[in-house]
């Protein structure tokens, strides 16, 4: 891999307010030419605000969290491709060490780990233990030891994303491109990062956490 790899950074929203901010922050982070591609799903009006951020803006025909970041990976040129919510909860300096991570050859894909670090009010006790759950699910299938296979963030080596990027994205977010990966012999490990509640809006990811849950476990136990 490149001393100086290129990065590219995919946000995935649906008229998240806090992703103004987050342009900036990884701008000042990363560099001021470091790719930023959007997926949106939001309105009008938003688009057109993006659209004046100077980053890349794909428009999201279809729908599903994971089939916009399977659209921006696409679209990207980075040989280090990164992922985080628009919605302000993720730490974003967890992309800066995700990278060095993946530059330093200890990992294919880096999850950033919120169990790590949840602030108050940010995560219910409920969707900690489903997420504790699914997550052990998928260290025992997939031989890894991660906390947080439902995070908003992960970093991932462009070489590794080659190898799946063909395949159709089914409704687990950001599991489904753990799963895949770590079904092809992808080292799959995360670092810790704060999570912070979210600001404005509501959730978008889906109707009934409950039933997206009992999808997940499902495509971890039989993809
Ligand atoms: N383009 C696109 N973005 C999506 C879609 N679903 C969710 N998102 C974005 O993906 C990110 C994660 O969705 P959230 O609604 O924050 O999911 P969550 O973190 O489980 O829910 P909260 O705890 O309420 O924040 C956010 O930036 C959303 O705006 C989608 O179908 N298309
Ligand atoms: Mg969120």
């Amino acid at each position: 891999m490149a001393k100086n790899p290129s990065i590219s950074v995919i946000i995935p929203t649906i008229n998240e307010s806090s992703i103004f901010g987050i342009i900036k922050e990884i701008r000042k982070l990363l560099g001021s030419n470091t790719e930023i591609i959007i997926v949106d799903k939001s309105s009008d009006s938003y688009y057109k605000k993006l659209l004046k951020t100077g980053a890349t803006v794909i428009r999201q025909r279809d729908s599903g969290v994971e089939n916009a970041i399977m659209a921006g990976l696409k679209a990207a040129n980075g040989t280090i491709l990164a992922s985080i919510d628009a919605d302000g909860t993720h730490e974003l300096n967890g992309i800066t060490r995700g990278i060095r991570m993946i530059s330093e050859k200890k990992a294919d894909m880096v999850l950033g780990n919120r169990l790590a670090g949840l602030s108050e009010g940010s995560m219910n006790l409920y969707l900690q233990a489903g997420n504790t759950i699914l997550t052990n699910l998928f260290n025992v299938v997939y031989n890894t030891r991660i906390h947080d296979v439902l995070t908003g963030l992960f970093v991932m080596k462009r070489s590794a994303f080659d190898k799946i990027k063909d395949v159709t994205p089914y409704r687990a977010g950001i599991a489904f491109f753990a799963i895949e990966l770590a079904k092809r012999g992808y080292k799959v490990d995360e670092i810790p990062i704060k999570y912070y509640p979210r600001q404005e809006g509501e959730s978008k990811l889906a109707k009934s956490k409950f039933a997206y849950g009992v999808g997940v476990a499902s495509h971890i136990l039989f993809k």
